[in-house]
């Protein structure tokens, strides 16, 4: 018996184990909605904006690590999806953004919310797919997924035509891989191996630089015993925290602008680095011409494109993480590098950075402190989304997972409006996790329209609303290097406590420091989503910075104690 493309479509789907995706109906979808319906083995998340649908889809792929799907309707629809494909894309998620498309004898006619959305999702997919007969659907859907999680991971889109939809075909087996030339590498070549297991022999002040590819090959693992059979310290990307535990006495914590101060000083005096599926972002690298001088640099990366594309590297190792780890772990000896590490603890020591007793104790609630009591209630071990802006460095700073996948956030495109919906399909993921979001009153703003889909899903997350009425980061900047002319960075605010109470979700506002352990409380015990809105310090900074363009270490230091107000 035929079977429509839609009903194709889903059938496909749960072949690749999809049992849950977030999206929007529409006109050019209508047909796939309504096969759905014969499906009830999906579940189907309807958000109030597709850029929260791509975003809880990708919040989903990253805390599953399964691949994650949104779908949408064409024209505007779709590409209100685009934000979060640009997400996904830079953070190396997979997602399958799958949007409806106007019949494909209307392609080019400019018909009734036809996008070309082949053409806008070029430069911000791994890949894209256009069905045009109800015959491609099993093939694309089976490549589509096969792309998104291989290799390197990526979103991948299916524009998929409404009559393609409505026909019938009798091509729905489960297809046959046919991806010639697409065969992401595993084991890098073994000349380079022998080379790069000479650097870190030879090496007096190696660190090991994990990045996002070491949770996306899952080399947690590995990365710790190398580090510590070869007693490397690890400095990690903001994708990365958590990748090694935070506690762990190798550990440097964060690199790169709001990085720790002595990790970014190791960098500079290293004299090798083992780069781990990161792709030296400039956030990380600050000037690149000063940029770690003295370090030969052995880079890892799946990706040959990331080889070489911003810091030259003496030793290329193309190939995934956990399997370069594994080559490389028998080649190299044990080893001791105790004067480096007694250095680096001298830099520790020198700064208070992070030091959460040298806060400025004004009355005022703060930040850090705030990340740092829920960081204590929660031992650790939550599920942080955040969204961006300053409270998301403070997050990275203060809150230190001590489990891989437990750190989301979107860092590539660094996209306000990221964190509730990402924490809901975080939450949706990992329901036996404590889900936290902690978001910006601006970033908030942008898709707080979400929350009543967390209220109607009754998904339990804890929302952490740093409300300091100022669209915070920006302001920080115009601060430091625009001489304090603030412009377009005041908000006025909405009573969050209206919000809440019109979506249903249970509120808290939180004026003074010594209610902050009590408020986090009330929010793992309230059923449901929660809302705490902290009235923080105005104008407050994220300390260290180093300035863009500057170099690595000359960072801009907190005040001391007595100079702050
Ligand atoms: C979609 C989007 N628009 C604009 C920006 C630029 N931007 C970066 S941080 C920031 C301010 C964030 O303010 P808020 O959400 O209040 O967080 P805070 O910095 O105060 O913690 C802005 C406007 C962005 N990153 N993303």
């Amino acid at each position: 018996m035929k079977k429509s493309g839609a009903e194709v479509l889903w059938e496909s789907l749960i072949r690749e184990g999809v049992d849950v995706l977030f999206g929007i109906p529409g006109g050019a979808v209508i047909p796939a909605f309504d096969a759905m319906l014969n499906y009830p083995k999906l579940k189907f998340i309807l958000a109030r904006h597709e850029e929260c649908a791509a975003m809880m889809a990708d919040g989903y792929a990253r805390a599953s690590r399964k691949v994650g799907v949104a779908i949408a309707t064409s024209g505007p629809g779709a590409t209100n999806l685009v934000t979060g494909i640009q997400v996904a894309f830079m953070d190396s998620s997979p997602v399958v953004f799958i949007t409806g498309q106007v019949a494909s004898n209307l392609l080019g006619s400019d018909a009734f919310q036809e996008t070309d959305m082949t053409g806008i999702s070029l430069p911000i997919t791994k890949h894209n797919f256009l069905i045009t007969s109800p015959d491609q659907v099993a093939q694309t859907v089976r490549e589509a997924f096969y792309i998104a999680r291989s290799g390197r991971p990526g979103p991948v889109l299916i524009d998929f035509c409404k009559d393609a939809q409505v026909a019938k075909t009798d091509k729905f087996d489960p297809p046959e891989i046919r991806l010639l030339g697409y065969h992401p590498p595993e084991h890098a070549a073994p000349e380079k191996l022998e080379k790069a297991a000479e650097l870190i022999r030879k090496s007096k002040r190696p660190i090991i630089f994990a990045g996002h590819g070491v949770e996306i090959s899952g080399a947690g693992k590995e990365v710790q015993e190398f580090a510590e059979r070869t007693n490397m310290p690890v400095a990690m990307t903001l994708l990365s925290l958590g990748s090694i535990p935070s506690s762990h006495p190798l550990s440097l914590g964060m690199m790169g602008m709001h990085g720790e101060a002595y990790c970014n000083q190791s960098i500079q005096n290293a004299d090798l680095i083992l780069a781990l599926g990161m792709r030296f972002d400039d956030r990380v690298t600050g000037n690149l011409k000063t940029y770690a001088p003295g370090a030969a640099k052995i880079h890892v990366d799946i990706d040959p494109a990331e080889i070489n594309k911003i810091v030259k590297s003496d030793v290329s190792l193309v190939g995934d993480v956990k399997m370069v780890l594994k080559d490389l772990n028998p080649m190299v000896a044990n080893a001791r590098h105790d004067d480096w590490l007694a250095q680096i603890n001298q830099w520790r020591k020198e700064t208070d950075d992070h030091d959460i007793v040298a806060q400025p104790n004004n009355g005022y609630l703060n930040v850090p402190q705030i990340i740092n009591d829920i960081w204590r209630v929660t031992k650790g071990e939550a599920l942080v989304v955040t969204d961006v802006g300053q409270h998301q460095m403070w997050a990275a700073q203060y809150y230190q997972p001590e489990k891989p996948y437990s750190f989301i956030t979107s860092g590539g495109a660094g996209s306000m409006g990221f964190g509730l919906p990402a924490a809901i399909g975080a939450k949706v993921a990992k329901p036996e996790r404590e889900v936290w979001a902690i978001v910006g009153d601006g970033g908030f703003q942008m898709t707080q329209m979400d929350l009543i889909t967390a209220v109607k899903e009754g998904i339990e997350i804890k929302i952490a609303l740093m409300n300091n009425h100022f669209l915070g980061m920006v302001r920080q900047w115009q601060e430091f290097f625009f001489e304090k002319r603030y412009s377009a960075v005041q908000l006025r605010n909405p009573d969050f406590g209206k919000i809440a109470e019109a979506h249903g979700a249970g509120y808290r506002r939180i004026e003074k420091p010594g209610e902050v352990p009590a408020a986090v409380e009330f929010a793992r015990k309230t059923p449901g989503p929660v809302l705490l809105d902290f009235h923080v310090q105005q104008e407050e900074a994220v300390y260290p910075m180093v300035p863009t363009g500057a170099d690595l270490h000359q960072m801009i230091r907190r005040p001391a104690p007595e100079e702050r107000k």
